[in-house]
């Protein structure tokens, strides 16, 4: 018999000898997918949780023993429904002081529960819309934080939970950056256990700064698509489907949920159903909310399709994990806080990807006016902000760096380490220049030095001593009336100004208007947003004349730090005579 065969093949020491054998190389299988899960899997900062977890994954899932409060109807006290809570006495007074340690009213916060109830900020259209849950990709929340308030940071993570599919959420990771409260250490360790598994907490003992600790929270997810958020947040009612939506059918898109604005003095939470801005950024590398283009408007078919968007405001947004890393993560070297959002925007539109806002996904967000953190970076960096823009300037924007080296002269010698490595990843993703982003992902950015008729400082001689053009410091969002300075030389961009080719006398984002009172013969410049069709002027000779208006920009009588004015024309007067300067 078959039987008899094996049993007399295998004498007591061939027997033996297969069973080593088996061991060897079971035991070597063993280590392998150990080391293979630890290390090549991206989880390389070393979370036993997560390979664990790996390895355990059947039957139960994290988080079946916890329940969910998702009914909001009938919830009732303070904040509910979204509302702002009011302090009276000595709540109040403390509630106060509250804004100049944390920036947010934390008496506030912790007057509301952790689950409360917030109005659906969702359109309609939204709202009617099914998914098939078990076609989408699942997603790991990241939050980071670093001695974030305890109300604010815990009621991220029960919005989240109260408000995703289990279905959809893999889990919920929080990256501790070094935090040093004694409040986020056991406490937060025993908080979390209600969560049954769900929520992992990941904590680094050197500061990482919100970069790279965004990277490290990735590094260990395990979802195909991750979730970034800021530990001071709320999701709202489906918030978590369209963003795995959108990412399951097209992996190559980096998305943003709606921002929803939860105010910092009494965490009132107010949503825009029909918010349509997008993210575009200033030369100076800051983020701003611009409307959407004519031509995204022209492409888009419903309210509820993605608005694609040149760039992104940074804390919240979604991807596909391996596509996220595969485009670059993020740049490890930039510190503590700023630029990344800028740098991901670019860098993901110039090398194939996009960035897009989901109009049904909706997520608050408390505004601060400050940062309850230290924001000194190594070695002593004060500037983390100017050091990390300016590698992303020298790394994506070829020679339109030159643009933010107008607002930051002071960079352009700066050392800010070693870019070897992101060059190495812009070659090897064959990403298309920064002309390419410009021209195709926002046309309407003005470019200052471009297609313009005259471009520099602009500068008068009156009685041998230069005055030139000057903002004066004025607030640009807004609109002010233009002044004059004694010229600065290289290093001031308050001095700059372009005469555009449609005659428009502008600046990055604001016009110079003439205004003359009737009958006078004599107004101001005031500058205002560029979104409105600015007015014209004329360069005749040396001259600046106002179109509509006939008159002429001049500094008569104007002394260094007040206003410029339009006057009677005078083709001799050196107060009229105006010259556009480099340096
Ligand atoms: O060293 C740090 N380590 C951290 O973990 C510093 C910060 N952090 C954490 C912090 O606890 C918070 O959870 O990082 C998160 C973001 O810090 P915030 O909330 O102080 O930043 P912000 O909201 O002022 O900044 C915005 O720009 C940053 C630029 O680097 C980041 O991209 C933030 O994520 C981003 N936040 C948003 O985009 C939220 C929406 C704002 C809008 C519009
Ligand atoms: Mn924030």
């Amino acid at each position: 018999s078959p039987v008899g065969l094996i049993c007399r093949y295998l004498s007591p020491r061939r027997f033996s000898s297969l069973v080593q054998t088996l061991l060897f190389f079971g035991g070597l299988l063993f280590v392998s997918y150990i080391v293979f899960t630890t290390f090549v899997v991206p989880s390389a900062d070393g979370n036993a949780g997560a390979v664990l977890a790996r390895i355990q994954r059947s039957g139960r899932r994290p988080g079946d023993g916890y329940v969910r409060v998702v009914d909001d109807k009938g919830r009732s006290g303070p904040g509910e429904q979204g509302a702002g809570v009011r302090l009276s006495g000595e709540e109040k007074t403390r509630g106060e002081a509250d804004m100049k340690t944390w920036f947010m009213n934390v008496v506030a916060s912790d007057k509301i529960s952790l689950d409360r109830s917030i109005r659906d900020a969702r359109r309609d259209e939204c709202k009617a819309i099914t998914y098939d849950l078990a076609s989408l990709p699942r997603a790991s929340v990241i939050i980071i934080f670093t001695d974030e308030a305890w109300t604010p940071l815990l009621r991220t993570v029960h919005s989240v939970i109260n408000r995703s599919p289990p279905e959809l959420l893999e889990e919920v990771i929080l990256l501790d950056d070094n935090s040093q409260r004694e409040e986020l250490k056991e406490k937060l360790d025993e908080y979390v256990k209600r969560f049954d598994g769900l929520v992992k907490i990941v904590r680094k003992d050197v500061r990482h700064g919100l970069i790279r600790a965004k990277l490290a929270g990735a590094r260990v997810a395990m979802g195909e698509v991750i979730v970034f958020l800021d530990s001071h947040c709320e999701a709202n009612h489906g918030w978590l489907e369209p963003l795995v939506a959108r990412i399951g059918e097209s992996p190559s898109a980096v998305v943003c949920p709606i921002i929803d604005y939860i105010n910092s003095h009494d965490l009132g939470y107010s949503g825009d159903p029909y918010a349509n801005s997008v993210g575009g950024f200033s030369w100076s590398m800051h983020f701003t909310w611009e409307p959407m283009s004519e031509s995204e408007k022209a492409r888009r078919k419903s309210p509820t399709e993605y608005m694609r968007s040149p760039t992104m405001a940074g804390g919240l947004l979604a991807a596909n994990r391996e596509y996220f890393f595969k485009v670059g993560g993020y740049d490890e070297e930039m510190d503590i806080w700023g630029g990344e959002n800028l740098e991901i925007s670019f860098r993901v539109w110039m090398c194939g990807g996009s960035i897009e806002f989901i109009p049904c996904s909706h997520v608050g967000h408390i505004f601060r006016d400050g940062h309850p953190y230290n924001m000194t970076g190594r070695g002593g960096n004060k500037d983390v902000h100017g050091t990390n823009s300016k590698r992303l300037a020298e790394v994506w924007m070829d020679d339109y760096k030159r643009m933010y080296y107008l607002h930051r002269s002071d960079l352009k010698t700066k050392d800010v380490g070693d870019l070897t490595e992101r060059h190495k990843l812009r070659e090897k993703l064959q990403c298309k220049p920064f002309k390419w982003f410009l021209d195709n992902i926002v046309p309407d950015k003005f470019i200052p030095d471009e297609n313009v008729q005259a471009y520099g400082m602009l500068q008068a001689t009156v009685d041998g001593s230069k005055i030139c053009l000057d903002t004066l410091q004025q607030d640009e969002k807004g609109s002010y009336g233009m002044g004059v300075y004694f010229c600065q030389g290289g290093g001031s961009s308050a001095q700059l100004i372009s005469l555009a080719r449609d005659g428009r006398l502008r600046r990055e984002t604001s016009c110079a208007h003439g205004v003359v009172r009737e009958r006078d013969t004599k107004g101001t410049v005031v500058m205002r947003s560029c979104r409105e069709k600015g007015d014209e002027w004329l360069r005749v000779g040396e001259q600046l004349r106002h179109k509509d208006s006939g008159l002429c920009l001049s500094v008569r009588g104007v002394k260094s730090g007040e206003k410029i004015i339009i006057e009677g024309c005078d083709a001799s007067a050196p107060e009229q005579q105006w010259k556009f300067v480099q340096s």
